[in-house]
């Protein structure tokens, strides 16, 4: 799997080179497609290339094709080289940055010798790059939050990474050395969506030589720490790995101790303190006696709490809830009945309807909704009218041949500008669910849009409604208070969109929605078979936000959603 992620990056830094050249939007569209297609494949591209099956794969064109195979056979690839010729990484890699083009990257590129992000801090602060025709002061100012943004991302990794990494070191700890019990702990086990760096604990008799197994974990590339009873690694990316090894009878008080958050160790040692009790990672103690540790179980009890399940630690008032045995029953996966946002191969997925109704009944769903997106949406093969019919004509085919699952007919349809959506009425109510979404105009008049989109009956969903892209995008100019309000007024479904870049609402505003009684909808908004295993994400942010089954509609069976849809339950005066 291995060429897999390094062809994604090639193609990646392809398209990066071209934009910077300023190359036409399609070649470099068919680049980043490439990217993503490699990146989320499940088989071995290797194996496929073996059984001379690339052209086979969708989204890979003859003259990618063309390319994957020069490059496995011979360790290089013609255009990369070409296009990447005389652009140095440390510009490309720039990219990145929010508020900083392609055009403006190479302005300044060309005028003030800017090769790396220190040199564009530089000419920040002494004012050249304000001085530079089309630049000033308001475009700086931008540029500035784009790069404090960026920083902030590149300090911390996504969920979905840290959570790949560490499953890849438990299996191999695993496989190769003498473990009892083994969990991750720290921000990872809390589902945070982003994560400083990887704690990992776990229980065994000898304790230096687990040490010294883990210090050999195939993507080390440094050892910070190798003790009897703690290692820390640095793998590929610069992330960090720690591992303690535990007693046995601390197990869970240290894996209570090391899940944190701090906030809520602080807290819950401080109820101890008032029962007369001392709480460390190595138990819970009575002066000299040892009252509870081997489960995590236990500690919460003999401290009068329900069990605080890892997502709610933040000391955001679970604590008080649970002395009062008053916590939320969460909401957990196997409530899950449906994926309610979804792109096909009409759009701008790699996937076929019918891979993703085989895929989905495979994970036990009662029904999908194919969302593509709609005209306006050029970049993304947004549907026409004409296509969307065909797509309706294929959904109706597929209904009859699938009996397990229900395929709703959907559209993530665009607020458009000037507020008004893609679609007229009498398209929007012939389908089974709407999202109604905002993808251009980012900083105009967004709230009061997307008020005017819920004040549609036919508007089911908002989709991912504050824009953020946790890796580089701040997200919307918007008032998400009044959003939700709003939404809470004329029963407007907020979506939690579980793409992990997205995580959108996040885990507080879900509980405000959830305190006002607005319902929440979870859609992995995959663009690939893969995708759809991103649903993990968006139960676990909705448990950060202390939702209940009733509170999301995906917990619903497909009758009842369909019957709670606004269209059916008037509010309009
Ligand atoms: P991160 O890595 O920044 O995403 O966040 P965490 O929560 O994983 O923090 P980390 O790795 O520094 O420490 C792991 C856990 O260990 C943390 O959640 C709580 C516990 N811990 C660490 N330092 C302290 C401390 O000074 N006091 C207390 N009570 N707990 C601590
Ligand atoms: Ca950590
Ligand atoms: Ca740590
Ligand atoms: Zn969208």
């Amino acid at each position: 799997m291995k060429k897999n992620k390094e062809l994604a990056r090639i193609f990646d830094r392809i398209a990066d080179a071209l934009e910077f050249k300023g190359a036409n939007v399609f070649k470099v569209v068919a680049y980043r497609k490439a990217a993503r297609v490699l990146d989320e494949l499940v088989e071995d591209i290797e194996e496929i290339h073996k059984a001379g099956k690339l052209q086979e794969l969708s989204g890979i064109g003859a003259g990618i094709a063309k390319k994957i195979d020069e490059y496995l056979r011979t360790g290089k690839m013609k255009k990369y080289e070409e296009a990447t010729k005389g652009i140095p990484v440390s510009l490309l890699d720039m990219l990145d940055i929010q508020n900083l083009g392609p055009k403006t990257l190479a302005l300044v590129n060309r005028k003030l010798k800017v090769k790396n992000l220190s040199d564009l801090k530089r000419v920040i602060e002494d004012g050249s790059l304000a001085k530079l025709p089309q630049m000033g002061e308001k475009k700086v100012e931008n540029i500035k939050k784009g790069i404090e943004l960026y920083e902030r991302a590149q300090a911390r990794l996504s969920i979905a990474l840290a959570q790949k990494i560490a499953s890849e070191v438990v299996d191999y700890l695993k496989r190769s050395a003498k473990i009892e019990e083994i969990s991750p702990a720290g921000s990872l086990r809390r589902w945070k969506e982003t994560i400083g760096d990887i704690d990992i604990l776990a229980t065994g008799r000898d304790g230096a030589k687990i040490i010294k197994t883990f210090t050999k974990f195939p993507g080390t590339e440094r050892i910070l720490a190798a003790g009897d009873t703690k290692g820390s690694i640095i793998v590929e990316g610069g992330i960090q790995v720690d591992l303690r090894i535990v007693p046995r009878k601390s197990y869970g008080s240290a894996l209570q101790y090391f899940t944190g958050s701090k906030a809520h160790n602080v807290h819950l040692r401080n109820i101890a303190k008032q029962k007369g009790m001392k709480l460390s990672e190595y138990g819970l103690f009575k002066g000299r006696r040892f009252r509870a540790g081997k489960k995590e179980e236990d500690i919460y009890k003999a401290l009068g709490l329900d069990y605080i399940p890892p997502e709610l630690r933040e000391d955001r008032g679970e604590i008080e809830q649970a002395q009062m045995h008053k916590l939320p029953k969460l909401v957990e996966a196997k409530d899950i009945k449906g994926d309610l946002h979804i792109h096909s191969k009409y759009s701008d997925s790699n996937a076929t309807i019918e891979q993703l109704a085989r895929t989905a009944e495979g994970l036990g769903y009662e029904y999908i909704l194919i969302s593509d997106h709609s005209r306006s949406a050029r970049y993304a093969h947004g549907l026409e009218l004409k296509r969307l019919y065909k797509q309706w004509e294929e959904i109706e085919r597929l209904n009859r041949k699938f009996i397990r699952i229900k395929i709703l007919k959907g559209i993530e349809v665009d607020i458009l500008k000037d507020g008004r959506l893609d679609f007229p009425d009498k398209v929007l109510k012939e389908l089974d669910l709407v999202i109604a979404s905002i993808h251009q105009g980012f900083t105009k008049s967004v709230t009061e849009r997307l008020c005017s989109a819920m004040d549609n009956p036919y508007v089911d969903i908002i989709g991912h409604p504050t824009g953020r892209l946790i890796s580089s995008r701040e997200g919307y100019q918007v008032d998400i208070h009044r959003v939700i309000e709003y939404a809470a007024k004329t029963k407007t479904w907020l979506e939690l969109n579980a793409y992990w870049d997205r995580l959108d609402l996040n885990d507080i505003n879900l509980r405000t929605a959830r305190e006002l009684g607005v319902k929440i909808s979870i859609g992995t908004d995959a663009h690939s078979i893969e995708g759809l295993s991103w649903m993990k994400f968006g139960i676990a942010t909705a448990r950060r936000g202390w939702l209940e089954p009733e509170d999301v509609v995906n917990t619903y069976s497909v009758d009842r959603l369909l019957k709670m849809r606004k269209r059916l339950r008037p509010f309009f005066p």
